[in-house]
């Protein structure tokens, strides 16, 4: 990518940051950790990688994106209003009883959510349901599913990985968010899964290992990924949860947790002047 794309990658990641943190502020909870862990990939995903289009979110043909860890939809909710999928004053209510935006992803109700998620595990099931419907329609359509580390400790999630494995799924891309921390402690301490690549491999899958906050590596790994084949891809994105806000960094106790009046004023003025510098 030339100088000018990494730019706008930038910026927009930092606008679904800044999204993430304005609609969990004003709902007073949701999960703005693993959704700052996760808003490079997702920014990149949506901007760059994924055939989609807003004006025609139901496309057959579209690329797929299943947010398997679907409490970090605050993320996802910044990019799709970004992307234009609806309008971005949506993100004030989010978690507001009758909102379109709820706490987990609601493929009925947001346009450009393919698949309801929330339940860890669950995401990628379906992402290989979707990735053999592919095949079996003969459509050439990717999907991409992504995961946490400590939604990696639910077996269903090396059910599915065996299912896509033995169905030779190389349409399908698991990126797990590996952010070394779950909901109450390190993803280690809870029930260690290193080495996590090499379990993804003995399971089937090519992988590859990235700094989950470099576009170029974002780039070089999502381009490898469409060129294996017969076998799905697992990338194994190392980020830092919070990215972003120096106080939420690495903290485990912004897993699920709003900031108060004061917090959100030092979290706004850290990401405005990320953007501030970015736009200079
Ligand atoms: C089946 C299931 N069990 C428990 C939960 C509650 N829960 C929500 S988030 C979370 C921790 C997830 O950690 P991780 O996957 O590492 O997410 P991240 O660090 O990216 O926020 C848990 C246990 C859930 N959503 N689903
Ligand atoms: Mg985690």
């Amino acid at each position: 990518m030339d100088n000018q794309e990494l730019l706008e990658l930038k910026k927009n990641a930092c606008k679904v940051r800044r999204y993430t943190i304005e609609g969990v502020f004003n709902a007073k909870s949701g999960h703005p950790g693993g959704s700052l862990s996760a808003a490079d990939i997702i920014t990149y995903l949506y901007f760059k990688e994924m055939n989609v289009d807003p004006q025609n979110p139901k496309d057959p043909k579209r690329d797929r994106f299943v947010l398997s860890k679907g409490h970090c939809c605050p993320a996802l909710y910044g990019a799709l209003a970004l992307k234009g999928y609806f309008p971005a004053d949506e993100i004030k209510s989010l978690r507001h009883i009758g909102a379109m935006l709820q706490g987990h992803p609601d493929m009925k109700h947001t346009p450009g959510v393919d698949m309801s998620s929330g339940s860890l595990g669950q995401g990628i099931s379906a992402a290989c349901g979707m990735a053999l419907a592919a095949k079996y329609d003969g459509s050439d359509y990717r999907v991409y599913a992504m995961l946490g580390d400590g939604e990696c400790e639910e077996g269903q999630v090396w059910e599915a990985a065996m299912f896509a494995a033995h169905n030779r799924l190389d349409n399908l891309c698991v990126i797990v968010d590996f952010n070394g921390l779950q909901i109450d402690g390190t993803v280690s301490d809870v029930a260690g899964l290193e080495p996590i690549d090499t379990k993804f491999a003995s399971f089937g899958f090519e992988v590859i290992t990235i700094d989950g906050h470099d576009f170029e590596q974002i780039e070089n790994a999502l381009d490898q990924a469409k060129t294996v084949k017969g076998k799905p891809t697992a990338i194994i994105a190392k980020t830092v949860k919070g990215k972003g806000v120096s106080f939420m960094e690495n903290q485990v106790g912004w897993h699920g947790k709003a900031p108060n009046a004061d917090e959100y004023k030092i979290a706004v003025e850290e990401l405005d002047a990320q953007l501030k510098a970015l736009e200079a």
